[in-house]
């Protein structure tokens, strides 16, 4: 059966309801745009989103040799054929005319156009003089989780081996280090243990901090579908904001900022206290339970209840709900890895699942997600923090190992001291030591706290900035040379999701203009240098993003992320497959720890693990003792209330994060119609009651201020939790119209003018999501309500106020179901 809906208006579609233990019906989406017909699509070149983890499988359609749409692939694992907002409409960005088709460079203050040739000699040649002068640690590369697997792991072998600088990580130290770091301290290795196919099984889905529904809406049509058929799961959802998903949760908790630790401290305590443990599981396979037992002793409901500002019985209604769950399936994702303590409170999730034995087993699983298409392949690779394929830099038997596979002494390849994370590496260009920043595919300069620091930083004359992206972006007109790249469907490669389903991207179409894949730039960079391993040979000896896939699976073989039994040509046609891949499991493998944890033996672990309230690494000698046969190691943490807390200058609380329909600084999704129309500009809600205090009502134009900076937007008036504001994180100060940027004393609309520079101890994590601030009225509204949409959290409180969000005809999908469904 074939319907029209209008995805802006409907992001989810219409219900395809299953039973518990059932397969999810398969409901292929398509979009085509305006003119184009099936008949008239020449070609369906197979992909998968980049606009989010999920790794919805897609089919680009071409046409006269370029995009003209979107189909779902119905045989693929994740998504049985749905699409996602995004998924549907994102794609038009690639078009835009104003893509970077040359690159620039910076000459008396202005960036010009110049030749390929003149960009890369000049990059080159600043890295030959830095290295003389000043030594590899004077390079520092920022990347990205949006790039492909193959690009990655050419630029981890460049910068470790090639340059030798211990600076690289990429923007998942804004994502997703806190996932990785929660599952190396648990599970002594990263890695996600669930799948998304957990969905199909659980009967109790726990989702911290964490709006499925709009930040990964595939997954978020699962549960909807699972809620409407037999034996539905009930949710518990932590979130301080009303989302599509508390709406649907059987209980839903929210908690004041900056106090997610003593929650699911008093949530462990009353399943401990309740007996709901599984003993076995916790003698075969952990190590560490008395401790925690003892350390959330006192952490009753109660005493939870005062720090949270939940009631009491609602923390035990969720310790009911947590301990009685025959399947139970956990998401985390930013409201806990951006918040204080954030790698403290996500093990505590690990926890509850290692003390109930909620693992391995089809529906019980953790879902430590990630946010990026290919977070999960940064990473991997070691194109951040991490040595490649999970290697532990503190084992020098690994690091003796990765030099054999680069065939380079394992001298050249830093390891004093653990990678530098992201946050360090700005402090060093800001101090001098960094003298040149390689930034590719991500937007600092809207998305790093602070940003009045991190704009100060980029336009230092002694740090040289090399930018590559697809667009002049608020952080391009910093640079002092611009590289413009090629993207999703413009070239080939692999992106693993947050479920580690591998999916290979191919080409569409070609690049605008002299843009060339990320790949081809490294390699290219990589050639100029004249990289050479210990027998003189080449040291990156691929030439395409096959050959660089043949290579990593050459670094990846014995390791967890084992991609040994992958090729392109299984990853084409069929569905994506699971890591690890191998002779073992040739099928790939859809949930790890089935027969026990496997990674977190001494001497095959990832990390020896760290303190969750200091940050301090440990060593080997401690982890032996610790934990001599490689168990899940149970850690516990004490809360500890947040460093910045409301007072009489900043009586609220400010938290941050996503709409649906736009992805992160809007280079993409403001330039597809039907998302930037749905969402065209910032707004910052806040409570009735707060509002109707300061006399403030839908519309009006506030200012919200925190130590760091102001911004201001358009106020809408929602059911979130009193005392606290929310700002979509998206606006930058380019727009599609001209844009506003912080102008003189007047604040722009970047949430992260105010966001303050500081990060969890263990993960490096920046706390997007905990800050004091002030609000005040700028100027009264004139009746319009603010540009938020009326389908996602930011629903006004008096359904009244603000005409529903819809698409039109524009957005119109087609959706294909086997049998008769029933629109919700
Ligand atoms: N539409 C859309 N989808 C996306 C993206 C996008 O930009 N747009 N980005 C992708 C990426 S990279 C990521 S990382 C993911 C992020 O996906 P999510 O983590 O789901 O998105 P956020 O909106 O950042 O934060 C989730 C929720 O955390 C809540 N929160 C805020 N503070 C707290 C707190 O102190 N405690 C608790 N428990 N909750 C809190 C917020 O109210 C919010 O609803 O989304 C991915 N998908
Ligand atoms: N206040 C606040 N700040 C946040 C967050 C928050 O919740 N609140 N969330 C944080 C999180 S989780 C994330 S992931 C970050 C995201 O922050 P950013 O990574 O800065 O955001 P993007 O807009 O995705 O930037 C990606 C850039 O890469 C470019 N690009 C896209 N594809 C390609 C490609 O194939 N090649 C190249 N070279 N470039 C490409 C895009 O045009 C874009 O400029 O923001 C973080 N910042
Ligand atoms: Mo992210």
């Amino acid at each position: 059966m074939d319907a029209s809906v209008d995805r802006i208006a409907q992001p989810w579609g219409s219900r395809t309801p299953y039973g518990r233990h059932e397969r999810w019906p398969t409901r292929v989406d398509t979009y085509l745009e305006p003119g184009v017909g099936p008949d008239q699509v020449r070609r369906w070149v197979q992909t998968a989103s980049v606009l989010h983890s999920d790794g919805d499988a897609m089919d680009i359609a071409v046409a006269d040799g370029r995009m003209a749409g979107v189909r779902g692939r119905a045989g693929d694992r994740v998504n049985h054929g749905r699409l996602g907002p995004k998924d549907l409409f994102g794609w038009q960005a690639n078009a835009s005319r104003d893509r970077l088709t040359r690159p620039l460079l910076r000459e008396r203050g202005h960036l010009v156009e110049c030749d390929w040739d003149t960009a890369m000699e000049l990059i080159a040649d600043r890295s030959r003089k830095l290295l003389a002068e000043r030594g590899p640690g004077s390079i520092g590369f920022y990347t990205s989780g949006q790039l492909y697997l193959e690009e990655y792991y050419t630029l981890a072998v460049l910068a470790r081996a090639g340059i030798g600088t211990n600076h690289l990580d990429g923007n998942t130290r804004l994502c997703t280090a806190t996932a990785a770091e929660a599952l190396k301290e648990s599970f002594g290795c990263d890695g996600q243990p669930g799948s998304f196919d957990d969905i199909d099984h659980a009967d109790v889905i726990a989702l911290f901090g964490h709006n499925v529904a709009e930040t990964q809406p595939v997954q978020w049509m699962r549960v909807l579908d699972r809620l409407d058929g037999a034996d539905p799961p009930r949710l518990l959802c932590v979130d301080p904001r009303p989302t599509p998903v508390t709406r649907r949760a059987a209980v839903h908790l929210a908690p004041r900022l900056g106090t997610n630790l003593a929650l699911l401290n008093a949530l462990l305590h009353e399943i401990i206290r309740t007996g709901r443990v599984d003993r076995d599981y916790l003698t075969a396979h952990t190590v560490g339970f008395e401790e925690l037992a003892s350390r959330v002793a006192e952490c009753t409901p109660r005493w939870a209840a005062r720090i949270c500002d939940v009631p009491a019985a609602s923390i035990d209604e969720a310790a009911e709900l947590l301990g009685t769950a025959d399947r139970l399936l956990s998401t985390v994702l930013q409201g806990v890895y951006q918040s204080h303590q954030a790698t403290a409170t996500a093990v505590q999730i690990n926890n509850l699942h290692l003390i109930r034995g909620m693992l391995g087993r089809p529906g019980a699983g953790v879902l430590q997600m990630n946010g990026q298409p290919s977070a999960q392949n940064t990473r991997e690779c070691g194109a951040d923090g991490d040595l490649p394929a999970f290697r532990n830099w503190q084992n020098d038997d690994h690091v003796a190992d990765l030099a054999r596979v680069w065939n380079v002494d394992p001298g050249t390849l830093a390891h004093h001291a653990p990678p530098t994370h992201a946050m360090q590496m700005f402090r060093h260009a800001e101090q001098g030591s960094i003298r040149m920043l390689w930034i590719s595919g991500t937007n600092p300069a809207v998305s790093l706290p602070e940003l009045s620091r991190i704009r100060s930083i980029l336009a230092q004359d002694r740090l040289f900035v090399v930018v590559q992206d697809l667009f002049r972006t608020e952080t391009a007109q910093l640079a002092d040379v611009v590289l413009p790249a090629a993207t999703w469907g413009e070239k080939t490669g692999t992106l693993t999701n947050a479920d580690r389903t591998v999916h290979l991207c191919d080409k569409a179409v070609e690049p605008p203009g002299e843009a060339r894949p990320d790949l081809d730039i490294f390699l290219d960079y990589a050639a100029r240098m004249d990289f050479r391993d210990r027998n003189g040979r080449s040291l990156i000896g691929w030439h395409d993003p096959e050959s660089a896939f043949e290579a990593w699976k050459a670094c990846s073989a014995g390791r967890p992320c084992d991609y040994t039994g992958l090729t392109y040509d299984a990853l084409r046609g069929g569905s994506g497959i699971q890591w690890p891949c191998n002779e073992e499991s040739p099928d790939g493998t859809p949930r790890l720890y089935t027969e026990g944890i496997s990674w977190a033996r001494p001497d095959l672990c990832e990390s020896y693990g760290k303190d969750l309230v200091t940050g301090a690494a440990d060593d080997e000698a401690a982890y032996r003792a610790l934990n001599p046969e490689g168990k899940a190691v149970i850690r516990a943490a004490d809360y500890l209330p947040p460093r910045e807390l409301p007072d009489e200058r900043y009586p609220f609380q400010l938290t941050t994060g996503r709409t649906l329909y736009h992805f992160h600084t809007r280079t993409k999704t403001a330039r597809a119609p039907q998302l930037n129309a749905a969402a065209p500009d910032v707004w910052v809600e806040a409570a009735t009651g707060d509002a109707e205090a300061l006399g403030l009502a839908e519309g009006d134009l506030v200012e919200v201020t925190t130590p760091r900076g102001a911004l201001r937007g358009r106020l809408r008036v929602t059911d979130i939790r009193p005392g606290l504001l929310f700002v979509p994180f998206h606006f930058g100060y380019w727009d599609t119209g001209g844009g506003h940027g912080p102008d003189g004393d007047t604040p722009g609309r970047a949430a992260n003018e105010t966001t303050v520079t500081d990060w969890d101890p263990a993960s490096k994590q920046p706390l997007f999501k905990t800050a004091a601030a002030a609000l005040r009225l700028v100027e009264r509204g004139d009746g319009s309500p603010a540009p938020a949409p009326t389908t996602t959290a930011s629903a006004p409180s008096r359904a009244d106020t603000a005409p529903p969000t819809t698409g039109g005809t524009t957005a119109l999908a087609v959706s294909r179901t086997d049998r008769p469904e029933a629109a919700r």
